[in-house]
């Protein structure tokens, strides 16, 4: 595999929730010139839009991806645009145009630009009822029962094929729900778990759309951002996966995750009216073995849940102060 230097990226999905942040991120280390955001039809924040380029594109018309690839001379991409599990299942078809094809396009200028990498990221919703619930391992049963969860196996496959058939060096982890304060996540099923957070800090009190012993695996953002950024740093020999990645953090109840708010917001309640998004949440692990990255890339997280907590909770109450969450 020929090794080349990353110097220019684009960003697809980069306003969305863990998009916008890893613009940020990647604007600070790589020159903010030098990384395109760009997203389908949502405006961008302010933040994204002053501090470096952005574009409109449809990543499932590769047209537009060519254009925007060709006009910034890009050499690497994170490809986060992606319709995420619940809306998956009110759009079947959406979902899977926007995730195959759109995935499909990338990996495809990827070869014929011979670009230097592509970073494919997969979720924790590969899984399904048939695999192992608790510590499940990086390589097992995949049949996933959401429209979602099947373009994230198929997307890994995918990639690891192009890996193996076109030389084309493309690596993804498998995102757990990712909590975070800054843009809100949009569609997913592990949505209650940033919702909280925003809900403790405006009212005190929640109503949680899945039951309280929901356990699902988790992980703040600062620790998403380290992972994909150390995956993309990665001698490409050290790999033995490639675009299936477990990275785990931490696994919580709802329970556990109320009782964390309510150490440092007294009086929190939290009460449940489960509905559709129950059983997606039913169907994906409780936690998640991460040997193969912790060992082929040196993966570690910095975050446990109550470190996350005073962190959210310090952050929304700023915002709440400054009238940004009304
Ligand atoms: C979702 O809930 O759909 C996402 C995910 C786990 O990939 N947050």
């Amino acid at each position: 595999m020929a090794q080349k230097e990353t110097k220019r990226i684009l960003v697809t999905g980069a306003v969305g929730q863990i998009g916008s942040e890893l613009t940020m991120a990647l604007r600070d280390k790589y020159g903010a010139e030098n990384v395109v955001a760009t997203g389908r039809k949502t405006a961008p924040s302010k933040q994204l839009l002053e501090s470096g380029p952005f574009e409109f594109i449809d990543v499932a018309k590769m047209e537009t991806v060519e254009a925007v690839i060709d006009k910034y001379d890009i050499d690497t991409v994170y490809h986060m645009a992606a319709i995420l599990s619940a809306v998956g299942e009110d759009k079947p078809w959406l979902c899977w145009d926007v995730n195959m094809n759109g995935l499909k396009n990338v990996l495809d200028v990827g070869v014929a630009k011979k670009l230097h990498r592509i970073f494919v990221p997969s979720s924790i919703a590969a899984f399904g009822p048939e695999t192992p619930l608790n510590d499940t391992p990086n390589d097992t049963i995949l049949k996933p029962k959401t429209m979602y969860g099947v373009t994230k196996v198929a997307g890994e496959l995918l990639a690891d094929y192009y890996v193996k058939r076109f030389g084309l060096d493309c690596r993804g982890v498998r995102y757990p729900g990712i909590i975070s304060h800054e843009t809100l996540p949009g569609g997913g099923t592990t949505d209650y778990a940033v919702a909280i957070y925003y809900e403790a800090v405006k009212q005190g009190k929640y109503e949680c759309f899945v039951k309280e012993d929901t356990c699902l695996p988790m992980m703040y953002m600062p620790d998403a951002i380290k992972a994909t950024i150390d995956l993309m740093e990665a001698p490409f020999e050290n790999l033995k996966h490639y675009n299936d990645f477990n990275i785990a953090a931490m696994s919580f109840s709802v329970t556990e995750l109320a009782a964390s708010i309510a150490k440092y917001v007294p009086g929190f309640t939290c009460t449940y009216v489960p509905d559709s998004r129950q059983a997606i949440a039913d169907s994906w692990p409780n936690s998640i073995d991460d040997t193969a990255a912790r060992e082929e890339w040196g993966w570690a997280p910095a975050y446990d849940l109550d470190a996350m907590t005073q962190d959210m909770l310090a952050a929304l109450r700023k915002k709440h102060e400054e009238g940004l969450l009304d």
